[in-house]
């Protein structure tokens, strides 16, 4: 075994416990909290007592990170998020406090394997995707930077959910990660809220009155973010709903103990479960009640955290950032303003400047679909005072352009937080804006589009208030966790500090020529490709050869992601495999996963297809193995950390100028893919930090997509033009992959032929040829190993620490706490 000669990549850091101290730790909390005895005590039980134990460790540094941020009063970033990706703890956990190994010992002397456990715990869902992770890994680098901060969330009692395939298709169950105990949180009965709803407004001279309608209440529950070995840890917060004691007393008199409790099951529902949309936007009131719900309970707990050590309120903006991930907590804008006017008394003008230094606002996306506009009436039912505030900072800014920018009433219309129209909505993505002192888009060619496109008026308006922050990945969960391998070559040449500091990365760059390091990239990776191997076969029960090409695209199913043109790639080199038997192919596997949102037929309509793909071509024997297709169902934390390490290429392949950034494209990388990718989102800057001779770049550029679509894109043409492609579409349209339903795919096809909205067609020719230098590469191992060592040693760029300190800079202007070390 390769990890033999290396010190271990886990470090042991806490002198005061031993293997005996641990081991005995461990049996304690399984019979004091668990209440089995070490006899009785299933995986299960095993996991909940480590859990437990190694929480105790994380829990004294997090104790005395709040007590050093209280003492030094300096100013505090609150990021709010509708989605918080965390993945598994333990780990992470172990890792954070060097006591990995010696968990392992402790409990191997118990009978118990540590991997084991650790697959046993649950995966937390509580978010979609990229942006949901996004927000952990900053959680991750906020606690290891020691920067005094916290996260606020929902905990929804379903997250994602677990997608099963049966016959191909996707099918939805529902996620209860809760049911089996949550062993890693804290929960804080005395940090409760009441969050109001509905009911009516009345103006009492110039004050607006807002006569509130039901209540809900909002209990808090921690979870501890440890920081990587800095004895310190940070909180995330998320919100659960109850009714408290607020149900219908009339009815509860009445003797309708059944109706007056029906109340208070519907109250529940607004943390009940996870959005499951990414991309499209699902104006549903319960998600409206959801978005005020969190910024409602987090707003009164900074107020009430503020107060307590400040006699005013006059300071907040000194002494408070928040930050909007994405539009979703947006009406925390109005909310502040609401607070700080109706209940604490301050002039508008006064609240208003407050209000815009204490907010920032990133933006996700560049898809018009995804932004968020709320109809007028659904507002003014659920947030009648906030409608109204909502009105009165549009008229407030709409008097500034006039007066400062332009007369222009186009403009005006454009600009305006009301979108006009047979139904009147207001713009979130406006009101996050105009009520922010920054907004920052996500990746450089992102963050160039928001302001030559989404926000372009803005832009003329306040183009000082854009910016870009590159989004990044946590070096702790992507490599130390996902693959200790690594973890430990880098150790061994470069030290233990690059997970602290990723841009060390680059010492490797000395030890490049070294053979033996080449020879040990190449054997990880394939101890990894075996791992993932070993998975395919137990659950899938198909054979992948690890001597095989890895082509990997994992992310959520969408048609701006281009699943689609993966797949009509693979049936183009299964049909030439097929016409050309005696070539000498590079044997290939390609890897899907990803989930489809539970309403998006186009995208359940691709899994279906690929698994149909998949099934034709694993058992067509003429290809003796050499092509195999798989699609892992569930795609999650868990497995993007099983997945990625053992990645030859990551497919970014999405349409130039429709993904933000990106984030999966980092790990990849860093973990020695090498990208195939269009230039969009963070490829751009993965391109220019690797290098063009060790990434495949294809297809047509923004400026390019923008140009045929402005002249008329007709992807008929192309498919008339290319035999090959026509080949493909024509096989697929007809039922080649599904021959006991032959017209399955027939308006999935003709959507392509005669729409295409995101050009698959047109990148086909560049993507197929580009497939092909990926073979050619690959053959010569050597060349392929020395890439692969480019993108590790050039990936330092792309740590969230990294990321997290230009917003802490640029953004939130907050220090990092004076901690002990
Ligand atoms: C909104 C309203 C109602 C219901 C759902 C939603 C909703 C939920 C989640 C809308 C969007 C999302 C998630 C978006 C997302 O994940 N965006 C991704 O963010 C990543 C981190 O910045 C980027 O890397 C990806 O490019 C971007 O797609």
């Amino acid at each position: 075994m390769i990890m033999d000669n290396f010190d271990s990549p886990f470090l042991y850091d806490h002198p005061e416990i031993n293997v005996d101290s641990l081991k005995k730790t461990i049996v304690y909390k399984l019979i004091f909290l668990i209440g089995r005895s070490p006899k009785e005590a299933s995986q299960r039980d095993w996991l909940n007592a480590t859990l437990y134990a190694v929480r105790d460790f994380v829990t004294e540094g997090w104790i005395s990170t709040a007590r050093q941020a209280r003492s030094e009063d300096s100013r505090r970033v609150y990021y709010l998020s509708m989605e918080f990706l965390i993945g598994r703890t333990l780990s992470n956990a172990m890792i954070a406090e060097g006591i990995y190994d010696l968990a392992k010992e402790a409990l191997s002397e118990l009978n118990v394997n540590l991997e084991d456990i650790i697959e046993k715990e649950v995966d937390p869902g509580l978010g979609n995707g990229g942006l949901g992770r996004l927000a952990a890994c900053f959680m991750d680098s906020i606690a290891t930077l020691g920067l005094p901060g916290m996260g606020y969330g929902i905990r929804y009692e379903y997250g994602m959910f677990r997608q099963k395939i049966e016959d191909g298709q996707q099918i939805e169950r529902p996620d209860a990660w809760l049911e089996k105990g949550a062993p890693w949180e804290f929960i804080r009965p005395s940090k409760r809220f009441t969050v109001p709803f509905g009911g009516s407004i009345h103006f009492e001279g110039k004050k607006c009155i807002w006569d509130k309608g039901e209540q809900v209440v909002a209990l808090a529950y921690d979870q501890v973010i440890p920081g990587y070995k800095n004895d310190s840890a940070s909180t995330l917060r998320l919100w659960s709903a109850h009714a408290g004691e607020l149900f219908n007393l009339e009815d509860f008199n009445r003797g309708q103990h059944i109706a007056a409790m029906e109340g208070r099951a519907s109250i529940k529902n607004i943390s009940r479960v996870l959005y499951p949309d990414d991309s499209t936007w699902n104006g549903r009131e319960l998600r409206l009640r959801q978005e005020y719900f969190l910024v409602s309970a987090s707003l009164q707990d900074i107020i009430r955290r503020h107060k307590r050590s400040h006699a005013t309120l006059d300071n907040l903006a000194d002494k408070v950032a928040i930050h909007l991930n994405d539009t979703h907590p947006a009406l925390a804008i109005p909310e502040l303003m609401r607070v700080l006017i109706d209940e604490e008394g301050f002039e508008w003008q006064k609240a208003w400047d407050m209000t815009r230094r204490i907010f920032s606002y990133t933006c996700h996306t560049l898809m018009s679909e995804a932004l968020e506009t709320w109809p007028i009436e659904m507002m003014a039912k659920i947030l009648p005072r906030h409608l109204q505030m909502i009105f009165d900072i549009n008229d407030h800014f709409l008097e500034y352009v006039k007066t400062y920018v332009t007369t222009d009433t186009d403009f005006i219309r454009r600009v305006s937080l009301v979108e006009e129209g047979y139904q009147r909505r207001i713009r979130m993505g406006w009101l996050s804006v105009v009520g922010s002192h920054k907004v920052n888009g996500v990746a450089a060619i992102h963050s160039d589009l928001m302001v030559t496109s989404t926000f372009a008026d803005f832009a003329r308006i306040y183009p000082e208030r854009f910016t870009n922050v590159t989004n990044g990945i946590t070096p702790r969960r992507w490599i130390a966790v996902a693959n200790p391998k690594l973890a430990a070559l880098f150790d061994k040449y470069i030290g233990k500090e690059w997970r602290k500091d990723l841009a060390q990365i680059e010492n490797l760059k000395a030890h490049m020529n070294n053979t033996e390091l080449k020879h040990e990239i190449a054997d990880i990776k394939y101890a990894n490709k075996v791992r993932l191997a070993n998975y395919v076969k137990k659950e899938l029960d198909v054979d992948i050869d690890p001597n095989a090409l890895f082509d990997v695209q994992v992310k959520r199913i969408h048609e701006y992601k281009r699943q689609i043109l993966n797949v009509l790639h693979i049936i183009a080199r299964y049909n030439e495999m097929l016409e050309h038997p005696e070539k000498e192919w590079q044997p290939r596997v390609f890897i899907l996963a990803g989930k489809a949102a539970s309403a998006y037929y186009a995208a359940k309509q691709t899994i279906h297809l690929i698994n149909d793909v998949a099934h034709v071509i694993n058992n067509d024997e003429r290809l003796r193995g050499r092509l195999k297709v798989v699609f892992i169902p569930n795609y999650s934390v868990s497995l993007a950390q099983l997945i990625i390490p053992a990645a030859d290429i990551s497919e970014q392949i999405s349409l130039a100028g429709t993904e933000a950034s990106g984030t999966s494209n980092m790990k990849f990388a860093l973990n020695g893919a090498l990208t195939l990718g269009t230039l969009d989102g963070a490829n751009v800057e993965i391109l220019e930090n690797v290098g063009k001779d060790h990434i495949f770049i294809f297809g047509n550029t923004v400026e390019q997509v923008e140009q045929l679509r402005r002249e008329g894109y007709h992807p008929f043409d192309f498919y008339q033009r290319d035999t090959e492609l026509r080949t493909v579409v024509d096989q697929i349209i007809n039922g080649r992959f599904s021959p006991n339903d032959i017209s399955r795919y027939q308006q999935l096809l003709q959507g392509l032929q005669y729409h295409d909205f995101y050009q698959a067609f047109a990148d086909f020719r560049s993507y197929v040829d580009t497939q092909k230098l990926v073979d050619e590469k690959y053959k010569n191992r050597d060349a392929w190993i020395d890439s692969t060592i480019q993108n590790i040693v050039n990936m330092g760029y792309f740590s969230s620490d990294r990321t997290i300190k230009e917003y802490a800079e640029n953004i939130w202007h907050v220090e990092p706490l004076k901690l002990s070390r």
